[in-house]
């Protein structure tokens, strides 16, 4: 009788989720993920709810290639990265006032080396914020202070060159930082290079916030790293914490898009030198078998929520005509092994993001140009259904700067 005066007495509620998108057709999206749990089965699984995906927002801003969106949500600003421009013709880097019914306006907007493909806020120690870019074609990595205005100068510019090409010299011709992302401590930035086949490492001062170069990883040539995310026991998953093992020092997870494969490396904390050691402990291709991906395809982002790594898997065509994501599961020492491919819902998966309560992947399939939203089992990590999809923005060419290309949860 209690249960069922329970259920009877609960309300309708409808929940929301607000997602921000960007495409390479010059435009950031709002998106709102709205959920209608099930009148009759308020507590049975994602299942039994229904989604519904709308797009609340467009605004033609970030130059003409917008390419990596960072949420602040302290400040409730977008940070937005313009691919447009390389070495010697400059790309932009916007901030953007998100309201929270999704609403855009432009706050500043600053030239900066061109070719940004992505980007990340680091604080110092006094809690100052500051923002890295990576440049993929202006073969650089850059830092501006924050908060943004128009006159905000960079902190910090990294050119970098390569005297010979790589092992993939169509790729390889020059340096080409893909990612910067920080290590669980949040005292080193990381920036994989695909172009020079290696990880670049910075300490990032406490008192100035500047980057202090420290050695990076020399990666097998012809890997072409493009993203990475670290492991660590202290942040510890359901699973892990239920063991209450002892558990492996920190763990680097590398994708690299030319050779297809992750690659773990333990990490070491070196006080003496106040850098990062790195030792290769394992290297697979994440598909089935451990076989090479099919000719054509390629890895591209990298998630983990542990114990389950994810990772994109662009143009392998698994569920035709869609692409896939590939499960991986850690062991206790961050050892990974494959577990399966689920479907992208659509092509060429460049992004993907898992929210908060880690029970839904948002997948951004940058050809077909869809936001597509997936159940995640968060106990088993299994990827299930599709529950919405909305298509944003054009479609764009496989292979080309065309589509969308970023998607992230305001969370
Ligand atoms: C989902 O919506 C459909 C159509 O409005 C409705 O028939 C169905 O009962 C709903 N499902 C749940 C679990 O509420
Ligand atoms: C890096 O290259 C850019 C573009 O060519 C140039 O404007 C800038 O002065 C260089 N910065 C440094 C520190 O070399
Ligand atoms: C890497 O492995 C070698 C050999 O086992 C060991 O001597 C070294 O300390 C390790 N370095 C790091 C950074 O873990
Ligand atoms: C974890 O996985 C790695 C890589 O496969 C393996 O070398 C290691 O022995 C495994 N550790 C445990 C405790 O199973
Ligand atoms: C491919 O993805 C689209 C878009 O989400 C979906 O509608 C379609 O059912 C998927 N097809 C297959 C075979 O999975
Ligand atoms: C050829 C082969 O070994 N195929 C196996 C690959 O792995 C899957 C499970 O991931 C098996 O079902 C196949 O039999």
């Amino acid at each position: 009788m209690r249960a069922l005066f329970s259920l009877l007495s609960l309300p309708a509620l409808a929940a929301a989720a607000n997602l921000y998108v960007s495409h390479y057709n010059g435009n950031v999206y709002s998106l709102a993920l709205t959920s209608i749990p099930g009148a009759q089965r308020r507590n049975e699984e994602a299942a039994a709810v229904n989604y519904t995906l709308t797009q609340t927002a467009a605004l033609k801003t970030c130059g003409s290639m917008p390419s990596w969106l960072t949420f602040d949500a302290s400040t409730r600003v977008l940070y937005c990265s313009d691919e447009t421009g390389d070495s010697t013709s400059p790309g932009s880097l916007t901030a953007l006032a998100a309201s929270t019914d999704g609403k855009l306006s432009e706050i500043a907007k600053v030239d900066t080396i061109g070719g940004g493909v992505n980007n990340v806020i680091y604080n110092r120690d006094d809690g100052k914020k500051f923002i890295a870019i990576a440049h993929y074609e202006g073969s650089a990595l850059s830092t501006f202070p924050l908060p943004l205005k128009s006159n905000t100068q960079p902190l910090q510019t990294f050119n970098f060159t390569l005297s010979k090409p790589g092992a993939v010299p169509s790729r390889q011709d020059a340096p080409h930082p893909h990612q910067v992302f920080l290590d669980p401590t949040g005292t080193f930035l990381l920036s994989p290079d695909l172009g020079s086949d290696l990880v670049r490492v910075y300490r990032i001062e406490p008192n100035s916030g500047s980057l202090k170069e420290c050695p990076g990883i020399n990666v097998t040539p012809g890997t072409g790293p493009r993203h990475g995310t670290f492991w660590t026991p202290g942040a510890s998953s359901l699973r892990l914490r239920k063991q209450r093992r002892s558990l492996a020092e920190t763990v680097l997870y590398i994708v690299g898009e030319l050779g297809n494969k992750v690659t773990a490396y333990s990490v070491t904390y070196d006080m003496k030198s106040n850098c990062l050691g790195f030792n290769e402990t394992q290297a697979l291709y994440p598909y089935p078998n451990g076989t090479a991906l099919p000719s054509g395809a390629s890895v591209a982002e990298i998630r983990l929520e542990q114990p389950y790594l994810y990772i994109s898997i662009r143009s392998d065509h698994a569920f035709p005509p869609n692409d896939s994501l590939a499960t991986l599961q850690q062991n206790n020492t961050g050892g990974l092994s494959f577990q399966r491919l689920s479907s992208s819902y659509g092509t060429v998966p460049r992004t993907f993001a898992i929210n908060k309560e880690g029970d839904l992947v948002a997948i951004g399939n940058q050809a077909s140009s869809n936001v597509a939203i997936v159940q995640r089992d968060p106990h088993t990590g299994q990827l299930g259904n599709e529950v919405a999809s909305l298509a944003v923005g054009d479609p764009g060419t496989v292979g080309a700067a065309e589509g969308l290309s970023s998607v992230i949860w305001e969370e």
